[in-house]
Protein backbone atom coordinates (compact mmCIF):
# COMPACT_ATOMS: atom_id res chain seq x y z
CA UNK A 1 0.00 0.00 0.00
CA UNK A 2 1.52 3.24 -1.38
CA UNK A 3 1.82 6.29 1.95
CA UNK A 4 -0.27 8.71 0.53
CA UNK A 5 1.81 11.41 2.86
CA UNK A 6 5.22 9.62 1.07
CA UNK A 7 3.96 10.25 -2.30
CA UNK A 8 2.74 13.39 -2.09
CA UNK A 9 6.37 14.92 -0.89
CA UNK A 10 7.95 13.20 -3.96
CA UNK A 11 5.56 14.81 -6.48
CA UNK A 12 6.30 18.09 -5.15
CA UNK A 13 9.96 17.40 -5.44
CA UNK A 14 9.69 16.20 -8.85
CA UNK A 15 7.89 19.22 -9.70
CA UNK A 16 9.85 21.88 -8.47
CA UNK A 17 11.34 23.96 -11.24
CA UNK A 18 15.01 23.90 -11.68
CA UNK A 19 16.12 27.43 -10.75
CA UNK A 20 15.95 30.11 -13.29
CA UNK A 21 19.54 30.85 -13.67
CA UNK A 22 20.36 27.06 -14.55
CA UNK A 23 17.39 26.95 -17.07
CA UNK A 24 18.72 30.04 -18.62
CA UNK A 25 22.24 28.95 -18.88
CA UNK A 26 23.62 27.93 -22.15
CA UNK A 27 27.11 25.80 -22.44
CA UNK A 28 29.12 26.59 -25.40
CA UNK A 29 32.43 23.65 -25.11
CA UNK A 30 34.03 25.22 -21.89
CA UNK A 31 31.96 28.70 -22.30
CA UNK A 32 28.60 29.42 -20.45
CA UNK A 33 26.01 32.52 -21.19
CA UNK A 34 23.89 33.03 -18.32
CA UNK A 35 21.41 35.90 -17.39
CA UNK A 36 20.66 37.42 -21.13
CA UNK A 37 18.48 39.96 -20.87
CA UNK A 38 17.38 43.68 -22.67
CA UNK A 39 14.53 46.14 -21.67
CA UNK A 40 11.72 47.62 -23.07
CA UNK A 41 12.55 50.35 -25.18
CA UNK A 42 10.28 53.67 -25.98
CA UNK A 43 8.09 53.47 -28.79
CA UNK A 44 9.91 55.09 -31.48
CA UNK A 45 13.29 54.20 -30.30
CA UNK A 46 16.01 53.28 -32.84
CA UNK A 47 18.56 51.39 -30.54
CA UNK A 48 18.15 48.93 -27.56
CA UNK A 49 20.74 46.86 -26.17
CA UNK A 50 21.04 43.39 -24.58
CA UNK A 51 23.35 42.05 -21.73
CA UNK A 52 24.62 38.65 -20.51
CA UNK A 53 27.19 36.97 -18.41
CA UNK A 54 29.86 35.15 -20.40
CA UNK A 55 32.04 32.62 -17.98
CA UNK A 56 35.10 30.98 -19.59
CA UNK A 57 35.93 27.58 -17.89
CA UNK A 58 38.11 26.71 -20.46
CA UNK A 59 41.94 26.78 -20.82
CA UNK A 60 42.64 29.03 -23.69
CA UNK A 61 40.45 32.61 -24.45
CA UNK A 62 37.78 33.20 -26.15
CA UNK A 63 36.57 35.96 -28.26
CA UNK A 64 32.98 37.03 -28.54
CA UNK A 65 33.49 37.78 -32.31
CA UNK A 66 30.27 39.61 -33.16
CA UNK A 67 26.23 39.78 -32.66
CA UNK A 68 23.52 39.34 -35.14
CA UNK A 69 19.85 39.68 -34.67
CA UNK A 70 16.47 39.48 -37.14
CA UNK A 71 15.36 42.58 -34.20
CA UNK A 72 17.81 45.75 -35.92
CA UNK A 73 19.61 45.90 -38.80
CA UNK A 74 23.24 46.05 -37.37
CA UNK A 75 24.05 44.46 -34.09
CA UNK A 76 27.30 45.18 -32.52
CA UNK A 77 29.62 44.27 -30.01
CA UNK A 78 30.22 47.82 -27.45
CA UNK A 79 31.94 49.65 -24.81
CA UNK A 80 30.51 52.22 -23.06
CA UNK A 81 33.16 54.04 -20.74
CA UNK A 82 33.75 57.81 -19.80
CA UNK A 83 36.25 59.58 -21.95
CA UNK A 84 37.01 63.70 -20.72
CA UNK A 85 33.49 63.24 -18.74
CA UNK A 86 31.67 62.28 -21.36
CA UNK A 87 29.60 58.90 -22.06
CA UNK A 88 30.96 57.75 -24.99
CA UNK A 89 29.81 54.18 -26.94
CA UNK A 90 32.12 52.57 -29.11
CA UNK A 91 32.07 49.57 -31.33
CA UNK A 92 34.57 46.37 -30.36
CA UNK A 93 35.68 45.63 -33.80
CA UNK A 94 37.74 42.65 -32.82
CA UNK A 95 35.29 41.46 -30.39
CA UNK A 96 35.58 40.75 -26.85
CA UNK A 97 38.00 38.36 -25.65
CA UNK A 98 37.57 36.81 -22.47
CA UNK A 99 40.42 34.92 -20.37
CA UNK A 100 40.44 31.80 -19.06
CA UNK A 101 38.74 31.39 -15.80
CA UNK A 102 37.33 34.83 -16.50
CA UNK A 103 33.44 36.39 -16.10
CA UNK A 104 32.71 39.06 -18.15
CA UNK A 105 29.30 40.86 -17.86
CA UNK A 106 27.39 42.35 -20.00
CA UNK A 107 25.28 45.39 -18.51
CA UNK A 108 24.23 48.83 -18.43
CA UNK A 109 27.04 51.63 -18.61
CA UNK A 110 29.49 48.20 -19.89
CA UNK A 111 29.76 46.26 -22.55
CA UNK A 112 26.23 45.33 -24.45
CA UNK A 113 25.28 44.37 -27.23
CA UNK A 114 24.07 47.01 -29.57
CA UNK A 115 20.70 46.48 -31.51
CA UNK A 116 20.97 49.59 -34.19
CA UNK A 117 18.14 50.56 -36.21
CA UNK A 118 15.39 47.95 -34.35
CA UNK A 119 12.10 47.26 -36.38
CA UNK A 120 9.89 47.47 -33.86
CA UNK A 121 10.29 48.35 -30.09
CA UNK A 122 10.83 46.03 -27.36
CA UNK A 123 7.80 45.43 -25.56
CA UNK A 124 8.35 44.14 -21.66
CA UNK A 125 8.19 39.84 -21.48
CA UNK A 126 8.67 39.53 -24.65
CA UNK A 127 11.97 38.01 -25.73
CA UNK A 128 14.39 39.27 -28.81
CA UNK A 129 16.70 36.24 -30.25
CA UNK A 130 20.50 37.06 -31.09
CA UNK A 131 23.29 34.78 -32.44
CA UNK A 132 26.23 35.65 -30.59
CA UNK A 133 29.25 34.23 -32.58
CA UNK A 134 32.18 32.73 -30.51
CA UNK A 135 35.76 32.14 -31.73
CA UNK A 136 36.34 29.03 -30.75
CA UNK A 137 33.02 27.93 -30.42
CA UNK A 138 30.86 28.92 -33.20
CA UNK A 139 27.37 30.37 -33.43
CA UNK A 140 25.20 29.88 -30.49
CA UNK A 141 20.95 31.34 -30.16
CA UNK A 142 20.82 33.12 -27.09
CA UNK A 143 17.00 34.20 -25.80
CA UNK A 144 17.19 37.45 -24.05
CA UNK A 145 13.55 38.18 -22.11
CA UNK A 146 12.45 41.77 -22.37
CA UNK A 147 12.67 43.38 -18.79
CA UNK A 148 11.07 46.90 -17.68
CA UNK A 149 12.17 50.06 -19.61
CA UNK A 150 15.22 51.64 -17.87
CA UNK A 151 16.07 48.87 -15.16
CA UNK A 152 19.91 48.53 -14.54
CA UNK A 153 20.08 45.24 -13.80
CA UNK A 154 17.98 41.81 -14.63
CA UNK A 155 18.30 40.25 -11.05
CA UNK A 156 16.03 42.70 -9.17
CA UNK A 157 13.24 42.13 -11.89
CA UNK A 158 12.14 38.78 -10.97
CA UNK A 159 8.56 39.27 -10.42
CA UNK A 160 7.40 38.53 -14.13
CA UNK A 161 8.79 34.86 -14.28
CU1 LIG B 1 26.00 50.75 -27.75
Amino acid sequence: MLNLKTAGIALALALSPLSFAQAHDIKLGEVSISNAWTRATPPKAKAGGGFLTITNGGSQAVVLKSAASDVAKRTEIHEMAVTDGIMKMREMKDGLSIAPGETLELKPGGYHVMFMGIHEAFTEGETVSVTLMFEPGGPVDVQMPVHKMGVKSAMKHHSTH
